[in-house]
C-alpha cells in the first residue's frame, strides 16, 4: 500500500467486480472469475472490495469525543476486514525485486502466465513507477536502482509492453543513464543470466560445493541466516549448472535493449565486480573479493572428484527436503521462485514436483487498488490476527457481545495455525524443531519465529483465560510444546533472534555477496523478538506458575541483560522489522514494564521514554522515516505517521511516563486522522527488512492506532478529548 493516488484510470485494468478472495485455513488466493454464473453464487466481500480499494457501504460515526469511542468506531470497521476463517488478511507488498523472480521464472519454464494476472501486474509496475525518472527501486518508496528497473523493464517487456511503450522508453533512458543493467547487483545477474540476457560469466561463483563442507566449518551454509541459506542453495543449484532460457526473439531484443552497447562487446569477467553506485548499500570486502578471486580460479579447473556432481546432487535433496517441509510453498517467495526454476531443470515439466511447486505461486499472489504484486512471505495471517486480538482484549473491546464471535473465530484460527509437527528429516534439512510453535503467517509455510511463537501464545492465552465466553481450544500440552521450543532458542548474549538461534559468527557479514542488503548472513539476537519473548513467558507464568519455572528465571535475567545492551546511547532501541526506533522501543519498553521497570525506578525506561518525547512533532505526532533503518540513526519523516505515534504512545504509556500532556497531545493526532468510517487512510510504508528494504504492514495502521487509543482511554480513566 501506498500513499501515492491509487487507481489511475489510463492504465487498462481487468474488471475489478470479478476478483475474489478465498480462504481456507488462512490460505489466501484471489481469484478472477470469467463465470457470470460463479459472480452469482460467489458475491464480492467487504474483505475483497476494501484491499482492492472498491467503494462499499460502511456505517459512519460522529465524531467520537472520547479515545474509547475512536477505538470502538475504528474496531467496528477493522473488524469488518475479519475474514471467514477468522484471520485478518492484507496486503504485504512493498518489494520491487518480487515480481521480476515469478515473471521470469515462469518465461523459461513456459508456465502460462493467466490474463488477468498479466493485465494486473503491468497496472501495478505502471502505478509504481517513479513518476520523476519512470525507473523502480528496491521498494516502493526506494530511489530508482539498477536492480528495480532492470528487472521490472524486462518484466514488463515479457508481459507484452513494446519497447516503443511510453512507460519502457521513459524507463530504459533511465537504466541507460545509470549505464546500463551491466552494473545490475548480483541476484539482477543471477536472474538475468537465467533468463540468458547476462552471460554466466559475469556473475561471481555461487558454488554448491558449500553444501558438501562438513558442519564444523564456520562458512558452512547451515549456519547462514534461513533466508540466505535457503536463496542461495537453489542459486547454487542453476548456477552449477549454468542452464538458461533458449533464445527467442524477445531475449534477442532485450539484450540489445538492457545495456549501452552491443551485447557482443561486453566484457563479461569484468562485469562481475560490476555494481552500480545507485545500488550500492554493502560493498563487497577486501575478503569477499579475495574469494571470488580464487573461486573464479576453481570454476576453470576441471570437474575435481566429480565434487560438482554430487554438490548438486546433495543441492537438490535439500531443495526437496524444503518443499516437503513446507507443502511447497517454501519460506519465501525469493526461493519460491528458484524453486520453481530448480524443479523444472531437474525434474522436467511433467513432473509430479512441478505440477506441485506450480499449484503453489498464487498463494503470493495479491491484488491491491494499483494491480498485483507478489507479496514478501504468503501473508500476514497469525502475526496481525495475533495482535488484533491481544489489542482488543487488553482495552476491553473484548468484552463487548458484540466482538465475542470475532474473537472466538480468531482463537479457532489461531488453534488451526499452531504448528503440530517438527520438519521431517529436520537435522539432515539445518531445521529446528517447530512443534507447538507459531510461524507468521499459515500452519502449512511451517517455519516457527520467536516473535510470532510468541505473540501467538500470549493471543491464545488472553483469548482463553481472559475471556469468560471463548472455549479451551488449545490444551495446556500443547502450550508447553510452544514454550519448549520458545526455551530452546535464547542466544548467548541473552537475547532470542528471529528463526534460529545464532549458528554462525557475525564476521560471516564480511562475505555477504549481496549488495542491497545488510545483516543478512548470520542471525542476530533482536530487541522485538527478545522483548516479545518476554512478555509471552511472563504471561504464560500467570497461569502456569510451575512449568519450568526455574530455567524462565535464568532466561530472563540474561534477557533483561541483553535488552539493557541493545539500547542506544541516545535511548532508543534499533528495530530491525519496522520502522524503526519507535518500533523497537515500543517492545523493549513494554517488556521491561513486565518486569516492573518503569520511568520512576528505572534509569533505562526513562531514558527510553525521553529518547521518544525528544522525537515528538509539533503537531503532537511521531513521524519516522524507513531512512532511521538504512542510518541507524533516528531520520524524522515529513510528517507524522499514526503508526509511529501509536508506537510512541505505547511506549509512553507502558514506561508510565508521568506527564499525560505529550500523550493526549498524540491522542488527539490519530483521531484526527480518523475517517467518519472509523478507518485510517494509508500513510507511509511501516516495516522493513534487512536495513534497506521496506515493507508494507496496511493492518498496523488499524491495530496499534485502537490499541494505543484504548490504552490511553483505559489509563487515565477516557477523558474527552476532542
Ligand atoms: C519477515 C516478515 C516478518 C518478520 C517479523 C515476524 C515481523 C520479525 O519480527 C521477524 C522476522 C520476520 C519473520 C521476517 C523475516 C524476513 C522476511 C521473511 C520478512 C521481512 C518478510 C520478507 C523477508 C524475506 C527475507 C524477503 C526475501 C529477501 C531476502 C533479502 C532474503
Amino acid at each position: 500500500m501506498h500513499s501515492k493516488p491509487i487507481i489511475n484510470s489510463d492504465i487498462k485494468s481487468t474488471d475489478l467486480n470479478r476478483w475474489r478472495l478465498k480462504v481456507e485455513h488462512g490460505r489466501q488466493t484471489w481469484h478472477y472469475l470469467e463465470n457470470d454464473d460463479e459472480i452469482k453464487n460467489w458475491p464480492q466481500s467487504i474483505v475483497d472490495k476494501y484491499w482492492i480499494g472498491l467503494p462499499f457501504q460502511s456505517k459512519t460515526f460522529e465524531k467520537p469525543k472520547t479515545a474509547f469511542e475512536a477505538a470502538r468506531n475504528g474496531f467496528e470497521f477493522f473488524k469488518q476486514l475479519q475474514t471467514a476463517d477468522g484471520h485478518w488478511a492484507g496486503e504485504y507488498g512493498g518489494p520491487m525485486f518480487l515480481i521480476p523472480g515469478l515473471i521470469i521464472a515462469m518465461y523459461i519454464t513456459h508456465i502460462p502466465i493467466p490474463e488477468a494476472w498479466r493485465i494486473e501486474i503491468i497496472r501495478y509496475l505502471i502505478n509504481k513507477a517513479n513518476p520523476v525518472d519512470g525507473g523502480w527501486g528496491l521498494h516502493i518508496e526506494h530511489h530508482s536502482t539498477v536492480f528495480g528497473t532492470a528487472m521490472n523493464y524486462v518484466v514488463l517487456r515479457i508481459l507484452g509492453l513494446d519497447p516503443d511503450h511510453p512507460v519502457m522508453v521513459k524507463s530504459r533512458a533511465t537504466l541507460h543513464k545509470f549505464g546500463g543493467a551491466i552494473g545490475v547487483p548480483s541476484w539482477g545477474k543471477f536472474w538475468l543470466a537465467s533468463l540468458n540476457v547476462y552471460d554466466w560469466e559475469g556473475l561471481n561463483p555461487i558454488p554448491p560445493e558449500l553444501w558438501l563442507l562438513p558442519y564444523f566449518v564456520p562458512f558452512h551454509p547451515g549456519r547462514f541466516w534461513i533466508h540466505t541459506r535457503v536463496i542461495y542453495l537453489p542459486m547454487g543449484y542453476c548456477y552449477g549448472r549454468r542452464l538458461s532460457a533458449e533464445i527467442t526473439p524477445l531475449i534477442e531484443q532485450l539484450r540489445q535493449e538492457l545495456y549501452v552497447q552491443p551485447y557482443e562487446t561486453i566484457n563479461w569477467s569484468k562485469a562481475r565486480n560490476n555494481i552500480a553506485e545507485v545500488d550500492l548499500y554493502a560493498p563487497h570486502t577486501k575478503l569477499l573479493k579475495f574469494c571470488n578471486f580464487m573461486l573464479n580460479i576453481y570454476e576453470k579447473l576441471p570437474n575435481i572428484f566429480g565434487l560438482r556432481d554430487l554438490s548438486l546432487q546433495e543441492s537438490y535433496e535439500l531443495i526437496k527436503c524444503e518443499d516437503e517441509n513446507t507443502d511447497y510453498l517454501d519460506i519465501a517467495p525469493v526461493n519460491k521462485v528458484l524453486h520453481i526454476l530448480s524443479t523444472y531443470y531437474e525434474e522436467g515439466p511433467d513432473s509430479e514436483a512441478f505440477k506441485l511447486a506450480k499449484e503453489r505461486l498464487i498463494d503470493y499472489m495479491w491484488l491491491g487498488p494499483e494491480g498485483m504484486m507478489m507479496s514478501g512471505t504468503n501473508g500476514t495471517q497469525v502475526w496481525d490476527t495475533a495482535f488484533t486480538a491481544l489489542a482488543a482484549i487488553e482495552i476491553g473491546l473484548a468484552d463487548d457481545p458484540s466482538n465475542h464471535q470475532s474473537m472466538i473465530h480468531a482463537l479457532e484460527f489461531l488453534e488451526d495455525a499452531q504448528i503440530k509437527k517438527n520438519p521431517k528429516d529436520s537435522k539432515r534439512c539445518y531445521r529446528d524443531n517447530t512443534l507447538g510453535a507459531w510461524g507468521f503467517s499459515t500452519r502449512d509455510q511451517g517455519y516457527n519465529v520467536s516473535d510470532c511463537a510468541s505473540v501467538g501464545i500470549k493471543a491464545v492465552l488472553n483469548l482463553q483465560k481472559k475471556l469468560s465466553y471463548t472455549p479451551d481450544l488449545i490444551p495446556k500440552e500443547r502450550l508447553y510444546q510452544t514454550i519448549d521450543i520458545l526455551l530452546s532458542m535464547q542466544n548467548t548474549d541473552g537475547g532470542f533472534a528471529s528463526y534460529e538461534r545464532t549458528r554462525g559468527s557475525k564476521l560471516l557479514e564480511w562475505l555477504n555477496p549481496a549488495e542491497v542488503f545488510g545483516n543478512i548472513m548470520v542471525e542476530y539476537s533482536y530487541p522485538e523478538c527478545t522483548s516479545c519473548v518476554l512478555t509471552a513467558l511472563k504471561t504464560f507464568q500467570k497461569w502456569y506458575p510451575d512449568y519450568r519455572a526455574d530455567e524462565m528465571n535464568q532466561i530472563f535475567k540474561n534477557a533483561l541483560k541483553y535488552l539493557y545492551n541493545s539500547q542506544y546511547e541516545d535511548g532508543g532501541w534499533y528495530g530491525s522489522w519496522a520502522i524503526c526506533f519507535t518500533y523497537a522501543s515500543m517492545f523493549a519498553i513494554q517488556s521491561l514494564e513486565s518486569f516492573g521497570e518503569t520511568y520512576e525506578n528505572s534509569q533505562v525506561v526513562k531514558k527510553g521514554c525521553d529518547f521518544l518525547i525528544s522525537k515528538q512533532k509539533e503537531d503532537g505526532g511521531w513521524g519516522e522515516s524507513y531512512k532511521s533503518c538504512e542510518t541507524g540513526t533516528y531520520v524524522h519523516h515529513e510528517n507524522s505517521q499514526v503508526v509511529n505515534t501509536a508506537w510512541a504512545l505505547l511506549a509512553l504509556m507502558a514506561g508510565k511516563y508521568p506527564n499525560e500532556e505529550p500523550i493526549r497531545r498524540g491522542i488527539q493526532l490519530i483521531v484526527s486522522r480518523q475517517l467518519p468510517t472509523g478507518e485510517w487512510k494509508q500513510e507511509a510504508i511501516e516495516g522493513v527488512f534487512n536495513k534497506n528494504c521496506a515493507i508494507s504492514y496496511p493492518n498496523y495502521k488499524f491495530i496499534f492506532t485502537i490499541w494505543a487509543l484504548g490504552k490511553y482511554a483505559k489509563i487515565y480513566n477516557n477523558p474527552v478529548i476532542c
